[in-house]
C-alpha cells in the first residue's frame, strides 16, 4: 500500500493531483484542514491535507491530465467525500437558505465549492446576532436558568476587566435565595478586592448601588430561576425597577439546554426585558444543534461565549471570528 499525503487548496486538486501520480485506483482515506491563517480571512485560504492510498501494484502514473479532469466531472467523488465541516454541522435552516440562495441565483447547491458555502455560512451569521454588541454600560445584570453559569461569567468578566482594562469593578449580588450564592461572588470579590454588595429587597437596591459610586462598572449578579416560575421572574423584575438610569441586561444560555427549552426560555425571559445573549458551556456539548437553534431565533446581539469552568480564561466576545475559530479547533470531524 502507497500512501502519501496531499496539502492542497481544495478536494478537486487532490483528486487531480492524485490521480495523476497514482492512477486511477488512488482512493481518499482521511481529509483534514490545516490551520494556515483563518479561513473566512479571503487572502489568508486555509489549506486541506488529504491522504490517499493505493495498491502498490496498480500504481499506474497518468500524464494525460485533461483526461483526469474529465473524470473528475463524470465521478462523483467530489461530492460524496465530507464537503465541509462547519458547514455539515449547521442546521437543516441554515442549509435550507443555502438552497433558497441557490434558488435565486440558479446553481445548483452541490456545484457549490466548499469556498462559496463557507463564504454564505459566513453571510447568514454576519446577518445575526454575531455582528451586533451592546454598548457597555457602567451597570450589568445577568440573568437566567439556574447553574447556567451567570455568577461564573460574572467572574470571568470581572476579572478581564479589572485586569486587562484595570477597571476598577464593584460586584452586586440579590441571589440571597440559594445557600451559598452570596459567599460564591463574594469569594471572586475578595481575590480581586472588588468592592462587593448584597441586596436583600429591591428597596436596597439604590442605596446600595450608590454605594458604589466610584467604580467604573458594577456587574449584578441575580437568581437562577426556571422560565416557568413566573413568580420568582416577576420578583427579580422588581428588584430590576429599582435601579436607576441606564443598564444592560443580560440573559444566559447554556448550549447543553435542549432547543425547546432555549425557545421556551428565550420567550418567557422576554418578561424582563433582557438585551442581549451570553452563551455557556459549549465545551460541554458534542453537537452544535442547539448553538444553531439559538442563532436562528435570536436577533439581539450575542456578548460573549464561555467554554469552560476556569475563571477567567474560559470567555470570549462572541465575535464571529471568535466563534468560528472556537468551533473549528474543538468539534472535530465526525
Ligand atoms: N463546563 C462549563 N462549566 C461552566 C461554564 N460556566 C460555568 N460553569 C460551571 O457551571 C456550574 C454552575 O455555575 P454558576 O456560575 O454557579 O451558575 P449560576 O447560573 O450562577 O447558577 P445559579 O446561581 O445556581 O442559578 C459551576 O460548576 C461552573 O463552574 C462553562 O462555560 N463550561
Ligand atoms: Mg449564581
Amino acid at each position: 500500500m502507497i500512501i502519501k499525503k496531499y496539502i492542497v487548496n481544495d478536494m478537486k486538486e487532490a483528486i487531480i493531483r492524485a490521480k495523476y501520480e497514482l492512477g486511477k485506483d488512488a482512493v481518499i482515506i482521511s481529509q483534514r484542514t490545516v490551520k494556515v491563517g483563518k479561513w473566512y480571512n479571503l487572502r489568508k485560504k486555509k489549506q486541506l491535507e488529504v491522504t490517499v492510498a493505493v495498491e502498490e501494484n496498480i500504481v499506474t502514473k497518468n500524464n494525460n491530465i485533461n483526461s483526469i479532469q474529465n473524470e473528475y466531472k463524470e465521478t462523483d467523488m467530489g461530492q460524496s467525500i465530507e464537503t465541509d465541516f462547519i458547514y455539515e454541522k449547521a442546521s437543516d435552516i441554515i442549509k435550507n437558505k443555502l438552497v433558497s440562495y441557490c434558488d435565486l441565483y440558479e446553481i445548483e447547491d452541490n456545484k457549490l465549492t466548499i469556498e462559496e458555502k463557507k463564504n454564505f455560512l459566513n453571510l447568514v451569521l454576519k446577518n445575526n446576532c454575531f455582528e451586533k454588541k451592546l454598548e457597555l454600560e457602567r451597570i450589568n445584570v445577568f440573568m437566567g436558568p439556574t447553574g447556567v453559569g451567570k455568577t461564573t461569567t460574572i467572574a470571568k468578566i470581572a476579572a478581564k476587566e479589572h485586569l486587562v482594562n484595570k477597571r476598577n469593578v464593584g460586584l452586586v449580588t440579590m441571589d440571597t435565595y440559594r445557600i451559598g450564592a452570596v459567599e460564591q461572588l463574594k469569594t471572586y470579590a475578595n481575590i480581586l478586592d472588588a468592592p462587593f454588595e448584597v441586596v436583600n429587597s429591591p428597596d436596597e437596591m439604590a442605596y446600595k448601588i450608590n454605594k458604589l459610586k466610584d467604580c467604573d462598572m458594577i456587574l449584578i449578579d441575580t437568581l437562577g430561576t426556571s422560565q416557568r416560575n413566573k413568580g420568582k421572574l416577576i420578583d427579580i423584575k422588581d428588584y430590576l425597577d429599582a435601579i436607576e438610569g441606564e443598564f444592560n441586561k443580560y440573559l444566559v444560555l447554556s448550549v447543553s439546554t435542549d432547543k425547546d427549552t432555549i425557545y421556551s426560555i428565550l420567550d418567557r425571559y422576554k418578561l424582563l426585558n433582557y438585551d442581549g445573549l451570553i452563551l455557556t458551556k459549549f465545551d460541554e456539548v458534542t453537537v452544535l444543534t442547539n448553538f444553531w437553534s439559538i442563532i436562528e431565533n435570536n436577533t439581539l446581539p450575542v456578548q460573549y461565549f464561555c467554554f469552560g469552568q476556569d475563571v477567567p480564561d474560559d470567555i470570549k466576545d462572541a465575535t464571529l471570528e471568535n466563534l468560528l475559530d472556537y468551533i473549528e479547533e474543538n468539534f472535530t470531524y465526525a
